[in-house]
């Protein structure tokens, strides 16, 4: 499998998917800002909607995958004994997706436009409080002790948080937040997550030497 990915960004969280169920997918990095990637491959060719991650299957199709909840869900599910992911078709299932929808549409793409500046004041305090509003949401879920999002165990929800805590750079103040930020440093403790920024680093050092030669 190829995984194409960006640096700091949702692609960690498919990484730390991979890494949870020992994956070793073939690393690609995409430079958002020169738009090359790592092995040379025109990245509008992989994915025309220009965004990472990207999993390439093994398949004789060589099928491609995009979007975080699909691609973390589908490694998931592809190895329902890790649980991960609730089994599909459980009600378990549909509250563990609308958590997922919930993180990309209430946290993860309201970050964007924060962090390209693309908003105008208005706009910007706007985001900001919806964002601030979200992480309350998950900080209260954590007050009753929880060690994750869900509950005990380690679930691909957790890695999604996890890879789009961008609100140092969206401008956003959380830090009030304990049961979040407690959370969070638990999810950057584990040896997926430090694989996960490893891996991401070496890649996007390759490829800038290459880029460099
Ligand atoms: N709907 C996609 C959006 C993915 C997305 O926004 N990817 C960002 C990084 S988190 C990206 O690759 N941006 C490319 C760019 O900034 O040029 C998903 O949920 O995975």
């Amino acid at each position: 499998m190829k995984l194409y990915i960006a640096q700091a960004t949702c692609s960690l969280a498919a990484q730390l998917v991979a890494n949870e169920l020992a994956l070793s997918p073939e690393l690609v990095h995409f430079d958002v800002h020169n738009r090359t990637t790592s092995n040379g491959q025109s990245f509008t060719e992989v994915n025309p909607l220009a965004y990472v991650p990207v999993l390439e299957l093994d398949n004789d199709a060589s099928d491609r995958l995009t979007e975080t909840i699909v691609v973390t869900s589908y490694l998931a599910d592809q190895h329902p004994e890790s649980g991960l992911i609730p089994a599909a078709g459980t009600l378990e299932r549909a509250k563990f997706d609308q958590l997922l929808v919930y993180l990309a549409t209430e946290i993860a793409q309201k970050h964007i436009p924060l962090m390209r500046k693309l908003l105008t004041d208005e706009g910007t305090e706007w985001t900001r409080n919806k964002l601030v509003k979200a992480y309350t949401e998950l900080d209260r879920r954590l007050a009753d002790g929880r060690k994750y999002i869900t509950g005990e165990k380690f679930t691909v929800a957790d890695a999604y948080v996890w890879a789009t805590m961008w609100h140092e750079r969206s401008g956003v103040k959380i830090d009030h937040l304990k049961n979040l930020m407690a959370y969070v440093a638990r999810v950057e403790a584990r040896p997926s997550a430090r694989k996960a920024l490893k891996d991401e680093a070496e890649m996007v050092h390759l490829h800038q030497s290459r880029v460099a030669a």
